[in-house]
């Protein structure tokens, strides 16, 4: 493969801004899908947890070819809670489209991207995207991006960026939103734009070896893979290499399988030079950030920097009276080795054994990064138990620090009164307000304990119509107390199985979060009462009923549907003297044992 005709590219953006979605009109668009072909949408999605949730979990590589130029394209989650896998596969690229909503506009996570791409003094293509959007105001969101370079201090040859106004979900582009001539159904524009302002990867081919892991994949058949661009020199099969390792120690490997992208899947190649991404297998414990260097003249590339974790999560072996019914690892050691295996993949994930019990203390980027990790463990059969998040503080002269975030919320005028009162008792700070169309986007500053759990709450607040995004902004002054549930819960006296009767008694004193029929233990949290206190309760107590019937009838019973939590909502929900308790079939919330 020429150097000079190949194109590294990264795709950032805020959360659903589409990019995903224009990787796959730029694969379509290089006619390597045969017609009729069925093709998934947002192909690069593949994970069942991406597909379910509709958003990108792990960077991917992809690639494809058009007008004899090779394009590596690394399509990034938008998500602030996996901003760190953007932060470690910028290295990987030699330029960035940066993707903007023709109607929102920059987001807090745009800021944080292009922030992490002119680090790397990577050149930036502009996309509009969304732009079939009735709402849409190409104008404006280009002024706003502008903005948003300046006060990034872009240098001037990044802040004179091109730009390309594109419909990803229908398949069209213009360079001028305002000239219908300029619109074709397809994204020629956006390739020969990465053609002309992106250049090819730099590097020598006759200098050492040097690629740096970027991510990490695994195949069943090759083990773990590492996925990088090779800075300089080459690799070929069965070459013996050396790999630098984080702790500074040098490793002898032999490469046994080298692989290049081809759309979203790979193909086994002989060998890879200089400018290429390529995964490479041979290195069982291989992590992200080590250098494949060559093993006369070793010349490790420098580490990356992450973002520090900001909250934590205990995750402890199940205890609870159900323990061991329905996980297949259910052991302190099974927990340990899977975590093991995380971190050599998730950099931003952190981990170590808890002090004064059994179990582990693990750290992340949000609420969404831990969650994510305890549905994924869940799903491969474990089952274990985890505590509040709390967040990470940090001491300075004797002053405790907490993490800050920057949220920035958009809500019909008639919620904005509702949405800043709370924000208020969660100790957040107004910082700028704008009013337009009937619509209102304010900035706050607040402590990232606030957000714990505030979406749920946002989202009754705003009939689940509001928006809201926060980035991390920094560490500040510890903002005092924060209750984050003003109601207590219904705690299960003693085993026993769930009766209609009883329910339908206890759910005048609050929500109930089981069904009739759901076998329960001493000391399970069965709803949330109305009061501030805990209940202790009795679901079985009452006449046994047989079924349940429609009102008319004399003993008739009706029930409210149960609330049934998500795994994020109980993590939202559950307080310092509680557990959630995971399995592959249940979600459970009880009190820890005195
Ligand atoms: N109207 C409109 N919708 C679009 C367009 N492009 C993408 N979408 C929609 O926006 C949503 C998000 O698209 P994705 O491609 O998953 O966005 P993303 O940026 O990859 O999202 P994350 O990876 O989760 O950050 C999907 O419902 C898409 O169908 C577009 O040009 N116009
Ligand atoms: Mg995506």
């Amino acid at each position: 493969m020429k150097q000079d005709k190949i194109r590294n590219v990264a795709i950032i953006a805020h959360v659903d801004h589409g990019k995903t979605t224009l990787v796959d009109q730029l694969f379509k668009n290089s006619g390597m899908f045969r017609e009729n072909q069925e093709v998934a949408e947002r192909l690069m999605d593949s994970m069942d947890l991406e597909r379910e949730r509709g958003i990108t979990i792990t960077s991917k590589n992809g690639s494809y070819e058009y007008n004899n130029h090779w394009f590596n394209i690394i399509d990034t989650p938008g998500h602030a809670d996996f901003g760190g896998q953007v932060e470690r596969v910028l290295r990987m690229a030699d330029g960035a489209l940066l993707l903007v909503d023709a109607q929102e506009g920059p987001m807090p996570q745009t800021y944080f991207v292009l922030k992490k791409a002119l680090e790397n003094h990577l050149p930036v293509i502009v996309v509009i995207n969304k732009i079939d959007k009735p709402a849409a105001r190409c104008d404006w969101v280009v002024d706003e991006v502008f903005d948003l370079f300046v006060k990034l201090n872009a240098p001037d040859d990044i802040l004179d960026f091109p730009i390309v106004y594109t419909s990803a979900k229908e398949g069209y582009s213009m360079t001028d939103p305002d000239d219908a001539k300029t619109k074709t159904m397809n994204m020629d524009v956006i390739s020969q734009m990465i053609i002309d302002h992106i250049p090819a990867p730099k590097g020598s081919i006759d200098a050492p070896l040097q690629m740096q892991v970027g991510t990490i994949d695994y195949s069943p058949y090759l083990g773990r893979m590492g996925i990088g661009k090779v800075v300089n020199g080459t690799m070929s099969i069965n070459q013996p290499i050396v790999v630098a390792r984080r702790d500074g120690s040098i490793k002898p490997v032999r490469i046994s399988k080298i692989f290049r992208f081809r759309a979203d899947d790979k193909e086994a190649v002989e060998t890879a030079t200089v400018g290429e991404i390529v995964a490479v297998a041979g290195m069982e414990d291989v992590t992200v950030g080590v250098t494949f260097t060559d093993e006369n003249d070793p010349r490790p590339l420098p580490m990356i920097d992450i973002d520090p974790p900001t909250i934590n999560m205990n995750f402890i072996p199940n205890d609870s009276p159900f323990a061991g019914k329905e996980g297949k690892y259910v052991t302190s050691r099974h927990l340990e080795e899977r975590l093991e295996r995380e971190i050599l993949a998730d950099v931003a994930l952190h981990f170590e054994p808890l002090t004064d019990s059994v179990g582990y203390k693990v750290s992340g980027r949000g609420e969404l990064h831990l969650s994510i990790l305890i549905e994924k463990m869940r799903r491969e059969g474990y089952e274990f138990q985890v505590t509040r998040p709390q967040v990470i503080f940090k001491e300075e002269d004797n002053k405790t620090l907490e993490p800050y975030e920057r949220l920035t919320v958009d809500v019909d005028e008639q919620y904005q009164g509702a949405v800043i009162e709370k924000l208020g008792t969660l100790k957040g700070t107004l910082e700028e307000m704008n009013n337009e169309n009937g619509m209102a986007r304010m900035v706050f500053i607040i402590p990232t304990r606030g957000l714990l759990g505030y979406r749920s709450q946002f989202m009754t607040d705003t009939k689940g119509m509001g928006m809201m995004n926060y980035v991390f902004d920094g560490y500040g002054p510890h903002a005092g107390e924060i209750t984050n549930r003003n109601n207590g819960v219904m705690v299960v006296k003693e085993a026993c199985t769930a009766v209609a009767y009883a329910l339908f008694n206890l759910q005048e004193r609050g929500k109930l979060f089981i069904e009739p029929g759901a076998a329960l233990y001493q000391g399970q949290i069965i709803g949330e009462n109305s009061r501030s206190a805990d209940l202790v309760v009795n679901p079985a107590k009452g006449k046994k009923l047989t079924n349940v019937r429609a009102a008319g009838s004399d003993d008739a019973v009706i029930l409210t549907p149960a609330t049934i939590m998500s795994l994020e909502e109980y993590i939202a929900y559950v307080n310092d003297d509680e557990l959630v308790e995971v399995t592959p079939k249940s979600i459970r919330l009880r009190k820890k044992r005195e």
